[in-house]
């Protein structure tokens, strides 16, 4: 199967995964399940739950459980772009083209869906007699990693780094490093290792994953701050610029466009080469990896 139709495929899975969480519900609170609903199926690309299905599939995972970790990861996901988008961080009003949750709902139903979807993700993550082969040990090892890569160790720790260097001139590559690792890095990396976790990979193999995913993640990111600056409003679906505005430090700015697309590149390469002892079963991902680097949006 080439590239493009075993990552739709793969989509196509996550989508309908998503599709028996969030449906229409009709109760007092349908607000904030409405609001969930509208952020989680606005056209995100899925490339978190994408990782885990393709680990899986490539360690001989069942990936009906596989994908229940996914669709949990997505969730928690999109509960960080409705909180990043808010007011009292980005005070951003597009996402995908579309208007960003606060925007559509109002600040206090956004801020309400956040963390519902977060709290979503543990719902279906500890509900151990939904997944047909995987023990409650394996699934509860997998939602530690999703906790801890969540948490202020991991992603909200990267926020918090990101909100304190807004408009300081003296952040350095090492700490813009420190902080896409948690901000962005962290999602990624646990992923992979979800992928990893529920096909039983030993140490050596999983290293060999996380070394892929720590490469990919900051690519993505190196990738994000280029399209920050070169990208197109429209495909991108929010407008371009907005780093600069919000006097952030970013790999473009640090290091010049043309290093910083040196970097993304060098990164990428090097995500591949950790792959290597996979051989062929690892083509998806190598692709993948590819894939994220052209990404437009
Ligand atoms: C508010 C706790 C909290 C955390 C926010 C991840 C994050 C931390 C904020 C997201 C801000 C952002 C736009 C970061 C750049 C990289 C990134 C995560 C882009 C969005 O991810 P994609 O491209 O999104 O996978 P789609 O739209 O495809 O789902």
């Amino acid at each position: 199967m080439n590239f493009q139709k075993q990552f739709d495929r793969y989509r196509k899975m996550v989508n309908d995964g998503i599709d028996k969480v969030f449906y229409k519900r009709e109760c007092l609170q349908k607000s904030v399940y409405d609001a969930m609903t509208y952020s989680v199926k606005a056209g995100g690309k899925r490339i978190r739950p994408v990782l885990a299905l393709a680990v899986g599939d490539m360690l001989g995972a069942d990936l009906e459980d596989v994908l229940k970790i996914g669709v949990a990861i997505e969730c928690i996901h999109t509960y960080s772009l409705i909180h990043d988008d808010l007011p009292c961080m980005d005070n951003d009003d597009l996402r995908r083209g579309m208007p960003t949750c606060h925007k559509k709902f109002g600040e206090a139903t956004a801020l309400l869906a956040g963390d519902g979807l977060l709290t979503m993700a543990f719902e279906l993550l500890t509900d151990f007699s939904a997944f047909k082969t995987l023990s409650a040990e394996t699934v509860l090892k997998a939602a530690q990693e999703i906790t801890k890569a969540a948490g202020c160790a991991g992603m909200i720790g990267g926020q918090v780094v990101d909100l304190e260097s807004e408009g300081s001139q003296d952040v350095t590559e090492e700490t813009l490093t420190y902080m896409h690792n948690r901000k962005t890095g962290a999602l990624i990396r646990v992923s992979v290792l979800a992928g990893a976790i529920a096909a039983g990979a030993d140490e050596k193999k999983t290293g060999a994953l996380i070394r892929f995913a720590d490469g990919i993640g900051l690519a993505f990111q190196v990738q994000d701050d280029i399209l920050d600056c070169t990208g197109n409003a429209d495909v991108l679906g929010k407008p371009i610029g907005s780093d600069a505005e919000n006097e952030k430090t970013t790999y473009v700015t640090l290091l010049g466009l043309d290093n910083a697309r040196t970097k993304a590149e060098e990164l990428t390469q090097n995500a591949i080469a950790a792959l290597e002892c996979f051989d062929e079963k690892a083509k998806f991902l190598k692709e993948f990896a590819k894939y994220l680097m052209g990404r437009k949006n």
